[in-house]
């Protein structure tokens, strides 16, 4: 007799990795799978910790339209050739299968899915609820303020000389959609490092590129009335709609709403180092985000996609870029940016937190004595081509071999510095000072494996672990 429950169900866990461009993404899926397979160096995560983890194996992933996440060629990059994995310009799966011991002795098997895509998808989860006219209104309020302003100038005079009540005209259309795809672009430079920047698909297309769900643009519209018919107003709106139909919607409902776990990968030190109008533009970003993330209230999306997530976790990612003194205040200054999400989520019942990682940590910490001072430093090898300037190193670019120290500045200890209005910029961070400062934001290589006690060589992470033991330890005991 089979009992009921044993072995015709494998518990399963759709694990969302969510986060803007560049947040993390890849890398943190690639390093947690390898750390997984080949047992890596996790002793916050109680399951392997235990010695109770069996083996996990990659398994064909559910969805057969899906392409399959491409592991082995990122673990290939990151390991063999020590680079960082480009950026993600399609959706992909992965299923892993953690087969395990439970603390009462029996056999069991966790089944995890994950989801990989484009960081930039995530700008359109707000324009679900928005309308043409709201969302062209919101944009240009935002491209009026600086510093995006300067970088609007060549779509706002084109926008000039267009009339939304006069006939449709395909060329203007297209002309729009460019200028305004190029404003984006602009704005995204980590010089600026601006986040909030929809539609995402002007940014990474995907398989959509040159349609005219992607040809439109805001427009300068009169508060009251409606669309002529015919008109470039009504051709833009119904574009418009048809970019959420077409590309916003499938995605969030396939992917998005029926997520369980999800960690939230935020780059703050990207915004910390272009300025304080970055940092804000991120906050915004993820309120405007979290707005749709109602779990509390009924909203007329959250039937299409209220997250069922029972868990979050905030994760700043790249902590290695700071001495471990630091992370503290980066967990602080993300708790601050995320806060209002935390409240609303918190009120769903779901248990959330916020952590600081480096999913692969590229630097080890080193103390530097200087004019009598001692400097917490981090020591790694800037990524070829890395521009070196500044005081410090006499060349003008790194060769993606040499070992440097580097002092990554001090972070300040009260958060709301860096959030007040008028407050002033962090300094310690500042790319654009990069001539008279000792410190620029320095990209490393990934390191080389690591060999420690009696384990397989591993990648070295900063609280890998903790994240998966917060994101799945309970499913594993
Ligand atoms: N030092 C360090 N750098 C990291 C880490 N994770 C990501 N990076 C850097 O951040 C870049 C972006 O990481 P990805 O994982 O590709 O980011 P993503 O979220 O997948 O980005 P998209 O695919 O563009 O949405 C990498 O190329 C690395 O330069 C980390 O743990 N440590
Ligand atoms: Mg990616």
């Amino acid at each position: 007799m089979v009992e009921y429950g044993e072995g015709l169900f494998t518990p399963t866990v759709r694990l969302g990795i969510t986060g803007l461009s560049r947040a993390g993404k890849t890398v943190f899926i690639t390093a947690l799978v390898h750390g997984l397979v080949r047992s890596g160096r996790f002793p916050v995560f109680e399951a392997l910790d235990e010695e109770r983890i069996v083996r996990a194996r990659l398994a064909p992933q559910p969805d057969d339209a899906v392409p399959r996440f491409d592991y082995e060629n990122h673990v290939a990059a990151l390991v063999n050739e020590r680079v960082w994995p480009e950026s993600t310009r399609q959706i992909s799966e992965l299923r892993l299968i953690v087969e395990f011991q439970s603390r009462s002795g029996a056999m069991r098997e966790l089944v995890i899915d994950m989801v990989d895509y484009p960081g930039e998808w995530l700008l359109d989860l707000p324009l679900l609820a928005r309308s043409f006219e709201a969302w062209s209104a919101e944009s240009l309020k935002l491209s009026r303020a600086e510093p995006r302003s300067r970088l609007a100038a060549p779509w706002h005079a084109h926008l000039a000389t267009l009339d939304g009540s006069a006939a449709a005209e395909e060329t203007a259309a297209i002309a729009a959609a460019r200028l305004f795809t190029d404003y984006l672009v602009a704005c995204r430079n980590e010089r600026y490092a601006m986040s909030l920047l929809p539609p995402g698909r002007f940014l990474m297309p995907g398989d959509l590129a040159g349609s005219p769900a992607l040809t439109f643009a805001p427009l300068d519209l009169p508060a009251e009335g409606d669309a002529p018919d015919g008109s470039l107003w009504a051709m833009m709106r119904r574009r418009y709609e048809a970019y959420k139909d077409v590309a916003v919607r499938p995605f969030f409902r396939d992917h998005f709403a029926r997520l369980d776990r999800q960690i939230v990968l935020i780059d703050a030190l990207a915004a910390l180092n272009a300025g304080p109008e970055a940092v804000r533009d991120l906050e915004d970003t993820f309120k405007s985000l979290l707005d749709c993330f109602e779990v509390g209230r009924r909203t007329f999306l959250s039937a299409l996609l209220r997250p069922r997530a029972d868990r979050i976790l905030f994760a700043a990612t790249k902590a290695d870029h700071l001495h471990h003194a630091n992370h503290d205040r980066l967990e602080a200054i993300l708790r601050r940016m995320v806060d209002r999400a935390i409240a609303r989520a918190d009120l769903a019942g779901a248990e959330v937190d916020v952590i600081a990682l480096a999913a692969v940590r590229a630097t080890r910490e080193a103390e530097v004595r200087r004019d009598g001072h001692t400097l917490h430093c981090i020591v790694g090898v800037p990524a070829a081509g890395e521009p070196a300037g500044g005081k410090t190193f006499d060349k003008k670019a790194f060769d993606g071999k040499t070992e440097v120290a580097i002092f990554p500045g001090e972070l300040p200890d009260d958060p709301d510095a860096l959030f007040a209005p008028g407050a002033t910029p962090f300094r310690g961070l500042t790319a654009a000072s990069a001539e008279d400062s000792d410190f620029r934001f320095v990209r490393f290589r990934p390191p080389p494996l690591q060999t420690t006690g009696d384990g397989a060589p591993a990648l070295p992470h900063i609280r890998l672990d903790r994240a998966l033991q917060f994101l799945i330890g309970d499913r594993l005991k």
